[in-house]
């Protein structure tokens, strides 16, 4: 059975990819991990694809890596499967990504959904990083991310006693984009993808980009990489398509060139 299902054309410009291990609440096995980073990377490719939604289902987004797969592997058995290749293969994606997260949002599948450039979260949806509790720690990117999202003392306690935050919490921190009522929340994903495809693809990429590097790096080096994509817009037929259909009171048709 295939641990995604992906619908490249699920609404215009809106892809949606759907994890699919209902059963094992959507647990990140190596399979599933796999599919997702090659079907990002086929609707990456896919010019009629402006966004991309990945959800899981309504009891959980992803309970975390597969714990019955990890068990019992050793520290170099973990080290020459190297999953975090395909992590960081998922984090190139070039186009915007939005984690619609209802349920379970642990572990990996908290990171997953950290991965993701925006969180639509239902009022069922919980975020947490359990690992402490198996003896281990977050290991894509949790505590980094977390951190970032959350601040210092709240990621801290969350990483180490395995606190979960509800919905409203994770919005309140900043984690969440926003919450929604659980029949809500794809449709929300889903509109929040839609007002992002309305734009210029080129510059919908140039600011991901940008925005990724103050992420990742010290503010002098982000101004400077944001200060050059920025002129790059400038480069594109869409910037003289938006700024014109704003001057001449329309709405713009961006044409990703
Ligand atoms: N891995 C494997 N199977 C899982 C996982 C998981 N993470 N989570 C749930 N399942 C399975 C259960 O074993 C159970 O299977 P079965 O019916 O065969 O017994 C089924 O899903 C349903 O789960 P429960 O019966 O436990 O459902 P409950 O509603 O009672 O509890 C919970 C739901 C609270 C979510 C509970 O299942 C739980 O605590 N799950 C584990 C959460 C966790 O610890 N996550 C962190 C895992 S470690 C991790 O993510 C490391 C990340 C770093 C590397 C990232 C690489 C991908």
């Amino acid at each position: 059975m295939d641990s995604i299902l992906v619908r490249p054309h699920f609404h215009p410009h809106i892809a949606l990819i759907q994890l699919n291990r209902p059963k094992e609440l959507n647990a990140l096995n190596l399979q599933l991990m796999a599919q997702l980073r090659d079907a990002l990377r086929q609707l990456d490719a896919d010019d009629a694809v402006r966004a991309i939604v990945i959800a899981g289902n309504e009891r959980a987004f992803a309970a975390g890596a597969d714990i019955k797969e990890m068990a019992n592997k050793s520290a170099i058995d973990m080290f020459l499967i190297d999953q975090f290749s395909t992590w960081d293969q998922i984090r190139k994606t070039k186009k915007p990504i939005i984690a619609a997260v209802s349920g379970f949002a642990l572990g990996g599948g908290c990171e997953l959904a950290m991965t993701c450039d925006m969180i639509i979260a239902s009022e069922t949806a919980v975020f947490g990083q359990p690992e402490i509790k198996l003896g281990i720690m977050p290991g894509a990117g949790g505590t980094q991310r977390l951190t970032r999202a959350i601040g210092k003392v709240k990621a801290m306690e969350m990483v180490l006693t395995g606190k979960y935050l509800t919905a409203r919490e994770a919005e309140q921190s900043g984690l969440v984009n926003k919450v929604v009522p659980v029949e809500l929340y794809l449709d929300e994903a889903i509109q929040l993808a839609s007002d992002i495809a309305a734009m210029s693809p080129v510059a919908v990429r140039l600011a991901k980009e940008s925005v990724n590097l103050a992420y990742d790096s010290l503010l002098n080096e982000g101004l400077h990489f944001e200060r050059k994509n920025f002129y790059l817009c400038f480069a594109s037929q869409d910037q003289l398509e938006g700024m014109a259909a704003f001057i001449e009171k329309r709405q713009p048709q961006f044409k990703g060139k």
